[in-house]
């Protein structure tokens, strides 16, 4: 296996695709179907303009970045796994210290399908969820972030695509065609969770998804990188290192929005952001809020028997399951989690292996947190007297064991008629979404940016902020 990738062929990899033609056959054939759902659902606007884009070239440290001016339907899409290395063994589960498999072990076919699957399925479904977005851009950087964003998860896609056609023969056809077939937000033919069926209708909503819901991806992502199944372990870890850019578009873009309030508050000496068009800190609350409980609800209920399954039988690890100091097979361990025991949220010490979704969660809220501390630094740099905080993990929660409960952002249990009552506090309204709606507006200058967003300090891959970064 080498780092490069290859060029040479129609679909660019570094997995020898030309030694096996049945497989590059039938990626051909899906090829076509691929450009009609880019064309059809894929970026509504400016497909036919160049955008400065990163490519992979090589999926080695060094070098796999490559920046050139791309129109995107014509992007090098293609199928690039992490390095091999030999003698890599298994490192969890009841097959720990075994090598890792190099195909599907039959009695764990459905399960494997169904995680890739599962995966497969979120990445087109955020490109659907984006479409419209380029309409309302605050800055031609931002807009091309956006589709730098689109394509690689267009890549994640085939990424899936190909596991699923190489190693799950026509059941994994079939699974490639309902991927372009299911749709963000059709009754009809819905996506398989739920954060990937909402709406991400403005930027704000935008910057707050690639932070908290692409962060649900990277620890998916690096759970799935600890498989067994070397091949999937492979394609997660590079998905891991696009993924990265993703988090990075949201957490900056975040950080600017507060940027921009906080200096409106100093500069004007008030607390109404609004009446200057910026986003005031209370709207950002409630949009942390959401944003953070909708993807929360991707880790699955808190106690899993699929997981604690997908965890013995070698398929999906805990997050650097290799750097983790245990036995890495749960049999004894303890994990403490919330319950909810005569109406009241206490802790509870349980099987950790029965609670694998719950720690990822943890790690996830742990990371979500360092962004936090990393905002609130900029409000205390600006002599601000507000913080942003999480919510409670019971706040406003629909798979799980909160599920059925209702909780304030702290974490007090509330009947629903104080919820119904209380709730516009803490969510974002009609009235903030109307507003922030009303912010949006595209800048297509070089170097302009929307009232309600401050510049970044510096541009993409040491190129000038002003750089014409789509060519329009
Ligand atoms: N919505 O034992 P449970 C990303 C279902 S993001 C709807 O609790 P399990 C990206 C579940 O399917 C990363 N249904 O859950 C980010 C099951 O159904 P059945 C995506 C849900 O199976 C931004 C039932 O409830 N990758 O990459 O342990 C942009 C009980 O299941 C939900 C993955 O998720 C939900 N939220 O865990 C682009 C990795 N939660 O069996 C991309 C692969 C649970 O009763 N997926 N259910 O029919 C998995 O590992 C698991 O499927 C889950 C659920 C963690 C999602």
């Amino acid at each position: 296996m080498t780092a490069a990738a290859n060029y040479g062929e129609l679909i660019p990899n570094n997995v020898d695709l030309a030694s096996d033609r049945r497989l590059q056959r039938a990626l051909e054939s899906w090829h076509p179907k691929f450009l009609n759902w880019w064309r059809l659902r894929g970026p509504e606007y400016f497909q036919d303009n160049e955008v400065y884009l990163r490519t992979a070239t090589s999926v080695d440290r060094k070098g796999w970045a490559q920046f050139d001016r791309v129109k995107m339907p014509d992007y090098r899409w293609g199928i690039f796994l992490a390095e091999a290395h030999a003698h890599k063994t298994i490192s969890f589960g009841e097959h720990r210290g075994d090598p890792v498999w190099h195909d599907v072990p039959g009695e764990y076919r459905a399960a494997l399908r169904r995680l890739i699957v599962t995966q497969g399925d979120t990445e087109p479904a955020s490109v659907e969820q984006q479409r419209l977005l380029a309409a309302s851009a605050p800055s031609l950087l931002d807009m091309r972030n956006l589709f730098q964003v689109n394509v690689e998860e267009g890549r994640h896609l085939w990424a899936m695509v190909y596991l699923l056609m190489a190693y799950f023969g026509r059941d994994g056809r079939e699974e490639a065609e309902q991927l372009l077939v299911r749709q963000s937000g059709n009754i009809d033919k819905p996506r398989i969770l739920g954060a990937f069926n909402e709406k991400t209708p403005e930027w704000l909503s935008f910057f707050m998804f690639t932070f908290f819901t692409d962060r649900d991806g990277k620890f998916q992502l690096g759970a799935l990188a600890e498989s067994a199944f070397d091949p999937l372990a492979r394609s997660c870890q590079f998905m891991l290192t696009e993924e990265a850019h993703h988090m990075y578009v949201g957490e900056s873009g975040l950080s600017r929005v507060v940027q921009r309030a906080c200096d409106i508050m100093r500069d004007k000496k008030t607390d109404d952001v609004r009446r200057f068009g910026g986003i005031d800190l209370p709207t950002l609350q409630r949009y942390i809020n959401f944003h953070f409980s909708v993807s929360e609800d991707l880790f699955g209920a808190e106690r899993s028997t699929n997981a604690a399954n997908y965890f013995t039988s070698g398929l999906k690890g805990r997050y650097q399951e290799s750097r983790l100091k245990d036995d890495h097979q749960l049999q004894d361990e303890p994990y403490t989690v919330l319950r909810i025991e005569n109406g009241d949220i206490v802790e509870c010490e349980v099987s950790a292996l029965s609670v694998v979704n719950e720690r990822l969660r943890d790690d996830y809220i742990a990371d979500c947190q360092r962004g936090v501390d990393r905002w609130n630094k900029i409000i205390i740099a600006c002599g601000i007297d507000f913080s942003f905080s999480l919510p409670h993990r019971a706040f406003n929660r629909h798979i799980g064991e909160f599920a059925d409960i209702n909780a304030t952002p702290t974490g007090k249990i509330i009947d629903q008629i104080e919820w119904e009552k209380r709730s516009p506090e803490w969510l974002p309204s009609d009235r903030d979404r109307e507003y922030v709606r009303s912010l949006m507006v595209q800048v297509t200058e070089p170097g302009a940016f929307a009232p309600w967003i401050a510049p970044p300090r510096i541009g993409i891959n040491d190129q000038p902020v002003g750089f014409r970064y789509v060519c329009i």
